[in-house]
């Protein structure tokens, strides 16, 4: 079995990045609920996010995007973000809400277009260096409705292109993460629509390269945990957006409907060592809280997170090996299941008590009155918004 202490000190090094946007109001293209207290400014969605990292421990950076969180000094942004005890973490581009991407971004047959969106690219690279972050996410929603509409292969030139020119412009210890989604909002042909594509872009892009896999952006039924093993065997997996999907890319809690599926991406991570920051992968949520409170719901996921991560630590790894060289096929399945179905919150409770952070963290943040202080403080209607 594995040393109870050694799993404890693995999830004390852990780290879940969180999204600037999940703490914003968000919605379905039908309505956006607003809710009270709901950050105005980018700062106020890092001091959420600070909240969340004050309650979980383990919840120390958050993602930005941009132009939701354009600001006129980022390093003020990133010395703000500090004094609060969080740094930035990935700029997400967004070349996806002007009315000049209909066809297109970085693939739009247009040149002056594709020029317009690389050089969003290289501005993210510009506020990377102002803020600190590393990484620089990337997620293209170019693609086509309709069979001829354009060419599929010149669009994959144009995306080369564009991507050479960003990675052209990373400093030494920056990276691209590149995100891929099956479908939408193009529906026919999405440009990088899958894992298969964002590896191939970044094996000819070079070291600085990585994939990112948004765990909702798979067509039902993938074995999302062989793109995880297939990624870190290759040294190309980067980053993770995690949240849970019931149908397309749902964007609801991680861990909510799937949390054995989050287990068997996290024993692949565990399997591969992967786990520890010093390996470089970026843990991610990216989530849109659309009905429930957005504080809570961001701890119940980096919560569920940890929870999936403390069953696959607990996987007896020797017990594993020995069964699958055996071929014993039920003896092996038997090994993972005994790790998922084993109560972790017990230890976890313990974990967190040991570190100083209340053993429940969602009550925690329900008593702790920051709730009440800020829909109290930010109810002047400039709430932001997904896209604000
Ligand atoms: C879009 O579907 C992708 O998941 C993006 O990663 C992300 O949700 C969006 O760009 C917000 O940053
Ligand atoms: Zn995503
Ligand atoms: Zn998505």
């Amino acid at each position: 079995m594995p040393d109870p202490n050694a799993v404890k000190q693995a999830l004390r090094a852990q780290r879940i990045e969180t999204p600037s946007w999940g703490y914003a109001n968000s919605g379905t293209r039908f309505k956006v609920f607003p809710q009270p207290g709901v950050p105005r400014t980018p700062e106020e969605k890092i001091a959420d996010a600070a909240k969340v990292h004050e309650f979980t421990g383990i919840a120390p950076t958050v993602a930005l995007h941009i132009p939701w969180d354009r600001v006129g000094d980022y390093g003020a942004l990133a010395r703000y973000a500090r004094d609060l005890g969080v740094t930035i973490g990935a700029i997400n581009t967004n070349v996806f809400q002007d009315e000049d991407y209909k066809l297109g971004s970085v693939t739009n047959p247009d040149p002056g277009i594709r020029r317009k969106a690389t050089d969003h690219l290289l501005e993210a690279v510009d506020i990377m260096d102002a803020t600190g972050s590393k990484d620089l996410k990337f997620w293209f929603s170019d693609g086509i409705n309709y069979p001829g509409q354009d060419d599929l292969r010149d669009r994959q030139d144009r995306l080369a292109a564009a991507l050479r020119e960003a990675y052209d412009r990373l400093g030494e210890d920056q990276r691209i993460l590149l995100e891929y989604k099956l479908f939408e909002p193009a529906f026919y042909a999405t440009d990088v629509p899958d894992w298969g594509t964002s590896y191939a872009h970044c094996v000819e892009l070079g070291p600085k390269a990585t994939v990112c896999i948004d765990t909702g952006h798979h067509a039902p039924g993938t074995n999302i945990e062989f793109i995880v093993a297939f990624l870190l065997r290759q040294g190309k997996l980067g980053a993770f957006d995690f949240n849970s999907r019931f149908y397309a890319d749902d964007d609801l809690m991680a861990g909510a409907a799937d949390p054995f599926q989050l287990f068997r991406i996290m024993w692949e991570i565990v399997r591969a060592d992967a786990l520890d920051p010093s390996h470089g992968i970026n843990f991610m949520l990216d989530q849109c809280h659309n009905i429930e409170a957005k504080i809570p719901a961001i701890i119940r996921s980096v919560l569920n997170v940890q929870e999936a991560t403390a069953k696959a630590l607990l996987v007896d790894r020797g017990a594993l090996r020995t069964a699958q060289q055996a071929g014993d096929v039920l003896g092996a399945n038997a090994v993972l299941m005994d790790a998922y179905n084993t109560d972790v919150r017990p230890m976890l409770a313990e974990l967190r008590a040991e570190n100083g952070l209340d053993p429940d963290p969602v009550a925690a943040y329900h008593r702790s009155g920051y709730q009440e202080k800020i829909v109290a403080e930010r109810a002047d209607g400039r709430q932001a918004g997904w896209g604000a």
